[in-house]
């Protein structure tokens, strides 16, 4: 099976879709039981198959909250058996974070939050995870951050970028007014914005909220920020950098001694597209990328950094 680069520090290898449905629900009928010591069990065979944290975070820790959620919307249990993972989730994620150590510090300081008046907090800490193993410091605040401490926060620990996650749609008011408190301070900070309420709305635009990026998910949020790092740190203009990330895939293309047909077929995209990206003349998509990374035997890193 091919070597997947994403969790620096540990060699990781991508999950056999038969053994992530299987730990999947073993985790998850451990932790309805209440048995929390199988629920590890569990995380410890997905760490000794070499899944990377992504995966064990969204594909199998995710999945029984959701699941008590949608027990607990319809009634079937009571807010306690969500409490409960979610708090057995909290500590796990915490052993995790020590098995999944960086191996690169990228020299950037990001900020990650839940918004004002959103309790809602595991999306958020898996998204700053995922941020400190791609090299990132992270402030990590947790829920309902009131919007004036953020920015005075921000406007102290001068952090490169400011993440932040909104799940309810109620808390959706707060997230304005946290972004237009941020782009007071003078230079205003990168604001990215993800979470249930806004990366599941097809019309949600960065500008809608003022901020500068939204991330669809937790993983798009770390190569988005690398992105939006990579311009900071050297001034780039969203062209010089189409340009560079066209060159680098046309580069690796010939490497590999493929033609433009041949990477359009191995990454399901089509040959025109492949060429407009080449020439840096196409503001490619997170999900082209990946798919590109991926039929080059790369990572998204390989092809954006500078
Ligand atoms: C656990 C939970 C709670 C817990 C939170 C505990 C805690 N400490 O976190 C408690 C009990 C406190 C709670 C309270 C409430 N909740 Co609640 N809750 C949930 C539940 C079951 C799971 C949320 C969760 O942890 N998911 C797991 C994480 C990993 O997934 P995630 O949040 O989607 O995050 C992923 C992505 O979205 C993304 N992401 C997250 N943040 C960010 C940020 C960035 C930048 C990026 C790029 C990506 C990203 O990455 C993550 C990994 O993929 C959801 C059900 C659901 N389907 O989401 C309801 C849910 C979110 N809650 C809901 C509601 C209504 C409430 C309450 C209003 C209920 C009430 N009447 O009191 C209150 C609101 C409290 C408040 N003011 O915020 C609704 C929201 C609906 C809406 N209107 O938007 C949901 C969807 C349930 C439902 N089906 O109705 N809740």
């Amino acid at each position: 099976m091919a070597e997947f680069n994403t969790s620096a520090g540990r060699a990781t290898t991508r999950a056999d879709p038969k053994d992530l449905n299987r730990l999947r629900d073993e985790y998850t009928e451990a932790l309805m039981a209440g048995n929390e010591r199988a629920a590890s069990a569990a995380i410890d065979r997905a760490l000794a198959l070499n899944w990377d944290l992504k995966t064990i975070y969204v594909d199998l820790m995710r999945h029984p909250i959701l699941l008590v959620g949608e027990m607990w919307d319809r009634g079937e249990v009571s807010v306690a058996y969500e409490h409960q993972i979610t708090q057995y989730t909290i500590q796990e994620m915490a052993r995790l974070r020590r098995e999944f150590r960086p191996d690169q510090h990228l020299g950037f300081r990001a900020v990650v939050t839940s918004v004002e008046g959103d309790q809602h907090v595991v999306g958020a800490l898996m998204v700053a995870d995922l941020l400190r193993q791609a090299g990132w410091e992270v402030d990590f605040l947790g829920a309902d951050t009131p919007a004036v401490d953020l920015t005075d926060f921000v406007r102290e620990r001068k952090q490169d970028l400011v993440v932040l996650s909104v799940t309810s749609r109620e808390s959706l008011g707060s997230l304005r007014t946290t972004v237009e408190n941020l782009k007071t301070i003078d230079p205003p900070p990168t604001v990215m914005i993800g979470g249930r309420a806004v990366s599941f709305e097809s019309d949600s635009t960065p500008d809608l909220w003022g901020a500068d990026a939204i991330a669809s998910d937790a993983f798009e949020a770390v190569v988005i920020a690398r992105t939006l790092a990579v311009g900071v740190e050297g001034s780039d203009s969203i062209a010089d950098l189409l340009s560079r990330i066209g060159g680098r895939i046309r580069a690796s293309r010939l490497d590999a001694g493929m033609n433009q047909a041949e990477l359009a077929s191995g990454a399901g995209l089509d040959r025109t597209y492949i060429g407009a990206v080449e020439r840096g003349r196409q503001n490619v998509t997170m999900a082209a990328l990946l798919r590109l990374a991926d039929a080059l035997g790369l990572s998204i890193d390989d092809l954006i950094s500078k």
